[in-house]
């Protein structure tokens, strides 16, 4: 008989006792690039197994849709992972944690955090511009001794300043020993954090001496003691009057926790233990400072490789805004060309290709398919984002196909784009990225031309592969524009 779950499991990868699929997957090619391959054979839908676990590979929209949306409850489950239990102190996080009482309240608290800093008030695009105008100081600096300039150390110092503000209230000057600690051991994070290793299938090789377990928990535990640097200090001057920041928020749901211990709600319960809250801010920091980063540094490298889009670009602002005044959000209207072009950025270099794994937290189908329980699920967002019948032409940089007939108005051509996922598990971020995206780049772009340096060459746009998707580094020549010069007297 049919079950009212679909039939059939989806069609599967070659699989072997203990090492499932593992043999199907070895390939030069990053897993985003080989799923997609995959499909030609297996279909957009697909099964694997790694190790004993089941894992349903997603590669069409209206699968991923089903996934994230309409059964968004019943996949809103995450796998436990070893590095991510290393990463996370076993899931006490918002990203990593599994779908629980504990899960939805953090992110409520979050949530509301980010809305009190939102675009309706003014602070933290006053906080964004504060950067933004530090950043171009910089920047001219260097351009002005003419050298050819690695313009990552600043983008990511302007980006972790904002979310810097909005976590601890603090913020990063040059050369700080502590920013550097943090960029050292954030990209240790990156490098071995969540790529599916091989700990993860076999997790007894563990007890093996293994290079990249150590330098996970190296950088975890210099990360720990920055967050609980900071968790302290917030606990000394804690007072119920003032939120100053999103750290004060937790303390103040844990302190309310607290008082109402007569119910039986209590802190430990609920889910506001001090790791709790230290997971929490920790996946906040780290996802504002490494996602938008590598947005940035992605729009910066096809703008260099697409100097056509860039005169658009600074044409638009020209027009629109001048040289007299900085770009401010309520410019984000009048400038869809830009806006387009950041569109096209998330579309073409997903900052999370294969999203984070979902888990089915009861039995269900996808489509035709029957899903059992606890059946992990990957999202390809790069074969969304690449689908040949959804984009023309997928890997051309075209930020026109994000602009209507008449190329003044914004649309989104397909519904096979979903850079910031969507549904119950959709990014806690998008609002914050969208707002820091679109002031960094109008006043980079407002103030440079951005070009490769003599003697170098393009940068690759071809990506390294792990949490996020970053490309590797090159170098820029930054040209001030005329006109310039009557901005920097009043600002640097
Ligand atoms: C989750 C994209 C910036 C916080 C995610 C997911 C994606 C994503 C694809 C996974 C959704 C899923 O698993 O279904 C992006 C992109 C960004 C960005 C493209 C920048 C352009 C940010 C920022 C923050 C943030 C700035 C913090 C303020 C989070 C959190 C989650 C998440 C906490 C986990 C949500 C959950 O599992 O419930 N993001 N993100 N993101 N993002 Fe972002
Ligand atoms: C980045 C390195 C940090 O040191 C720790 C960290 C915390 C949250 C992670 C983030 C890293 C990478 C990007 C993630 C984010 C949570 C949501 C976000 C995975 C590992 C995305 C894009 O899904």
């Amino acid at each position: 008989a049919k079950s009212s779950h679909g039939p059939q499991e989806p069609p599967c990868l070659p699989a072997l006792p203990l090492i499932g699929s593992l043999l199907s997957l070895q390939s030069p090619c990053p897993p985003h690039v080989l799923f997609k391959e995959l499909q030609k054979k297996y279909g957009e839908t697909f099964l694997m197994m790694m190790g004993s676990h089941r894992v349903i590979i997603v590669n069409q929209h209206a699968h991923a849709k089903e996934v994230l949306l309409k059964k968004g409850k019943i996949f809103a489950g995450r796998p436990r992972t070893v590095t991510t239990d290393i990463l996370t102190r076993d899931g006490k996080d918002i990203a990593f944690g599994d779908y629980s009482a504990t899960w939805r309240f953090h992110r409520k608290i979050v949530h509301g955090a980010l809305c009190m800093f939102g675009e309706g008030s003014a602070s933290i695009e006053r906080i964004i511009c504060a950067e933004a105008q530090s950043l171009c100081c910089s920047v001219s600096e260097a351009a002005a001794v003419g050298l050819a300039l690695d313009l990552a150390p600043e983008l990511t110092r302007a980006v972790t300043n904002v979310v810097c503000s909005l976590c601890f209230n603090s913020s990063y000057s040059r050369g700080d020993p502590e920013f550097e600690g943090m960029l050292r051991y954030s990209q240790g994070i990156v490098d071995t954090v969540a790529k599916d290793s091989l700990v993860d299938v076999f997790p007894w090789l563990q007890v093996f001496p293994n290079a990249d377990l150590r330098l996970l928990k190296h950088c975890v535990a210099i990360r720990d003691k920055l967050l609980q640097k900071k968790y302290d200090e917030h606990k000394a001057d804690y007072s119920d009057h003032v939120q100053r920041d999103l750290l004060d928020a937790l303390l103040r749901a844990k302190r309310s926790a607290e008082n109402n211990n007569t119910a039986d709600i209590n802190a430990e319960s609920v889910g506001l233990s001090d790791d709790h809250l230290l997971m929490t801010v920790g996946d906040i920091f780290g996802a504002g400072v490494e996602t938008t980063t590598t947005v940035l540094k992605w729009a910066v490298a096809y703008l260099i490789h697409h100097p056509d889009v860039q005169r658009r670009i600074q044409h638009e602002l020209d027009t629109k805004i001048g040289a007299d005044r900085p770009p401010r959000l309520s410019d984000r209207g009048s400038l869809p060309y830009l806006e387009a072009t950041i569109r096209e950025v998330l579309r073409i270099r997903p900052v999370a290709p294969l999203l984070i794994p979902h888990v089915a937290l009861s039995d269900t189908s996808i489509g035709d398919f029957r899903v059992k329980k606890g059946t992990r699920v990957i999202i390809n967002l790069w074969s969304l984002h690449h689908d040949e019948k959804e984009w023309n032409s997928p890997e051309l940089f075209d930020p026109d196909r994000f602009l209507d007939s008449e190329g003044t108005g914004l649309t989104i051509p397909s519904s096979s784009y979903l850079p910031f996922g969507t549904g119950i598990r959709v990014c806690l971020g998008e609002a914050l990225a969208k707002m820091e995206l679109f002031l960094f780049l109008s006043w980079i772009l407002q103030h440079f031309t951005l070009s490769v340096p003599p003697d170098h060459s393009l940068p690759s746009l071809e990506g390294k592969f792990g949490v996020v998707l970053q490309p590797t580094k090159y170098k820029v020549k930054a040209t001030p524009r005329p006109g310039w010069w009557r901005a920097k007297s009043q600002t640097c």
